[in-house]
């Protein structure tokens, strides 16, 4: 914290400033603050304040520090400083987003219709890019990036997904992506020629922040869909 002159911790011009000077208030997100240390030299204009931060933030905290009261930090003629000054500290986001993808495990892929997922992520962040893989083999793997006008990352990637019928959007609002598999496209042909097709998820935010893993997927990033065929159930 700067002031704009030399400053005391008593109002004889003695003393550096120490923790009991400063109040702090944390607003929002889940973790919380507290003074680890201050460091000053008695009648200098910057005192050095380390902070303990206890949880994992979102951040969405916003730390205030202020002088404790009004009778807590004196210039060298004893003037004291007020306690409505204030320096603000955003903490940087070390939570993972939250994910939904939709439709959930055991869903269906159906050999005539378009398969879409939608994945929906939560995070106080922007987010990053979605790594796809999946159990399909001659399909190729993927990374979607939050980028609305080409997820795909480059005019090649996403030339190849329009030649394999693939389809992706991203909302940056809403921090959605989905993933078209248009029936009758080649990738679909090849999803449908599957009994079951498992796909995993990991979703980064704009921090490095990731949902789920692929060294190994575990449950929580796995989705797993069942091939149908309508024409030979109704048989
Ligand atoms: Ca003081
Ligand atoms: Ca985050």
């Amino acid at each position: 914290m700067t002031f704009s002159e030399g400053v005391y911790t008593n109002d004889d011009a003695t003393g550096a400033l120490d923790a009991s000077d400063f109040s702090i208030d944390t607003e929002g997100g889940s973790a919380t603050v507290a003074i680890n240390s201050v460091t000053h030299v008695a009648g200098t204009n910057v005192a050095e304040i380390v902070l303990d931060v206890s949880g994992t933030p979102t951040g969405a905290e916003v730390v205030t520090i202020t002088p404790a009261n009004a009778t807590a930090i004196y210039d060298g003629a004893g003037n004291a400083t007020t306690d409505t000054q204030s320096v603000d500290v955003t903490l940087v986001d070390k939570t993972a987003p939250k994910v939904v993808v939709t439709p959930a495990s055991g869903a269906s892929i159906t050999d005539d219709e378009d398969f879409e997922l939608t994945i929906v992520g939560t995070d106080v962040s922007e987010l990053a890019s979605l790594e796809v893989d999946h159990s399909v083999d001659n399909l190729p793997e993927f990374t979607l990036y939050a980028d609305v006008n080409n997820p795909w990352g480059s005019t090649g990637a996403k030339q190849k997904a329009d030649e394999a019928g693939v389809v992706a959007t991203y909302d940056a609002d809403a921090k959605t992506w989905k993933i078209k598999f248009t029936a009758g496209g080649v990738a679909h042909a090849t999803l449908i020629k599957e009994n079951s097709v498992t796909f995993y998820f990991v979703v980064k935010d704009a921090e490095g922040n990731a949902f789920g893993d692929m060294n190994p997927p575990t449950a929580q990033n796995t989705f797993t869909y069942n091939v149908t065929t309508p024409k030979s159930q109704e048989t």
